[in-house]
C-alpha cells in the first residue's frame, strides 16, 4: 500500500534508523539544489533548441560532434563550478555511520557528475559513466583530458571541435557516458543489482524513474518484499511500485529522514 506524504513518517523514520544494508539510486534530481539542471528541464544558449534526448545519442555525435562535444565540456565546467548539497552531505554521513556500525549504504547514480564523490560518499557506480571521463569513439582508448576553460554558467559561443585520438588515425574522443540505445556498463550495473539483492531498503532519489534499464533496478527489491522509499517533489514512474512516497526536495528531506 503506496503512503504519499510531504512530511516525513514516523514509519519511515523507523525503517531508516533500522536499516542496515541500503541502496540509494539517485538521478538528476539530487543535484538540482546544487543548480545542476535536470534533463526535463529547459536547455540554455547554443542548445536550447534540442532536448537531451536529442543530444545525448550516438547519432547526434555523429551528425554534429562539435555541437555535441561542447555540450558535455560546458556541463562539465558547470559541475567543476558548483558545490555539493545537504542531499549528497547527507547520504555521505549515512554511508559512514553504517560502516561504523558493520552495515552499508551503497550509492548507485545515474548522474555523471562527481557531487556524490566530492561530499564524501563512495560510489558503487555510475551507471550512465561520468563527464570527466573520456575515450575515443572509434578505438575506444581512454584519454586524460585537461579542465574545461568555460566559466560554467555562460554558455560557449560557438561549438568547439572534439579533440583527436592520439592510439589512432581518425578517432577523435568523446565523454565516456552512457548514450541512449548503448550499454551501461556491466560491472557498474550488475554490482547495483547484487546491492539490491542485499539490501534492507531501497531509496530511490530524484530521477523521473523512466529511463530503463537504471529505472528497473528498484522492481529487483519489490520482488524481494523490502521497503522501498521515493523522496522526489513529483510523481514519478516508479512511484507505483513504491512503499513510500516523500514528496519534496532531496536537500531538504533527507535530513529530515536521518534526524
Ligand atoms: C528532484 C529535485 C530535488 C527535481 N530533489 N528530486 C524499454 C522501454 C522503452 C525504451 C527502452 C527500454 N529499454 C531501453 C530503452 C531505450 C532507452 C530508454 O530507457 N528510453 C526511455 C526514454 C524510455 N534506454 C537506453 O537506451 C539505455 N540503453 C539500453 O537500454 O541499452 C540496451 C539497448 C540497446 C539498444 C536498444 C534497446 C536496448 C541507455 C540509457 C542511457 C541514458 N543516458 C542519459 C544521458 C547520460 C549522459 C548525459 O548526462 O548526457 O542518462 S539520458 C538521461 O536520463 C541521463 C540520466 O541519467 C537519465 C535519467 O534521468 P534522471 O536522472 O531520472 O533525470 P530527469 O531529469 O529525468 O528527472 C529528474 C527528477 O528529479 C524528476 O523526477 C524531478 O521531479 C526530480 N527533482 N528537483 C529531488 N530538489
Ligand atoms: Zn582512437
Amino acid at each position: 500500500e503506496l503512503s504519499v506524504t510531504e512530511s516525513v513518517p514516523e514509519d519511515v523514520v523507523a525503517l531508516v534508523r533500522d536499516a542496515r544494508r541500503v541502496v540509494v539510486l539517485s538521478g538528476a534530481g539530487i543535484s538540482a539544489e546544487s543548480g545542476v539542471p535536470t534533463f526535463r528541464e529547459v536547455q540554455r544558449g547554443l542548445w536550447e533548441r534540442f532536448s537531451a534526448e536529442e543530444l545525448a545519442t550516438p547519432d547526434a555525435f555523429d551528425n554534429d560532434p562539435a555541437l555535441v562535444w561542447t555540450w558535455y565540456r560546458w556541463r562539465q565546467s558547470l559541475i567543476d563550478a558548483v558545490e555539493p548539497n545537504a542531499g549528497h552531505r547527507c547520504l555521505a554521513a549515512w554511508q559512514e555511520h553504517l560502516s561504523a556500525q558493520h552495515g552499508w549504504l551503497a550509492v548507485v547514480t545515474q548522474n555523471v557528475d562527481d557531487l556524490h564523490e566530492r561530499a564524501g560518499a563512495e560510489v558503487l557506480g555510475h551507471l550512465h559513466g561520468s563527464l570527466a571521463a573520456h575515450r575515443c569513439a572509434d578505438c575506444g582508448e581512454p584519454a586524460e583530458l585537461p579542465a574545461p576553460r568555460y566559466d560554467g554558467f555562460t554558455a560557449p559561443p560557438t561549438p568547439e571541435d572534439p579533440p583527436g585520438c592520439e592510439s589512432c588515425p581518425d578517432g577523435v574522443l568523446r565523454p565516456d557516458v552512457v548514450w541512449f540505445g548503448e550499454m551501461l556498463p556491466a560491472p557498474a550495473f550488475d554490482a547495483a543489482a547484487a546491492a539490491i539483492r542485499a539490501a534492507d531498503l531501497v531509496v530511490v532519489v530524484g530521477t523521473s524513474g523512466i529511463v530503463q534499464p537504471a529505472a528497473s533496478l528498484p522492481l529487483l527489491g519489490l520482488e524481494r518484499g523490502i521497503p522501498l522509499i521515493e523522496i522526489n517533489p513529483e510523481e514519478t514512474g516508479l512511484t507505483e511500485v513504491m512503499d513510500f512516497a516523500i514528496r519534496g526536495r532531496s536537500g531538504e528531506v533527507l535530513p529530515r529522514l536521518l534526524s
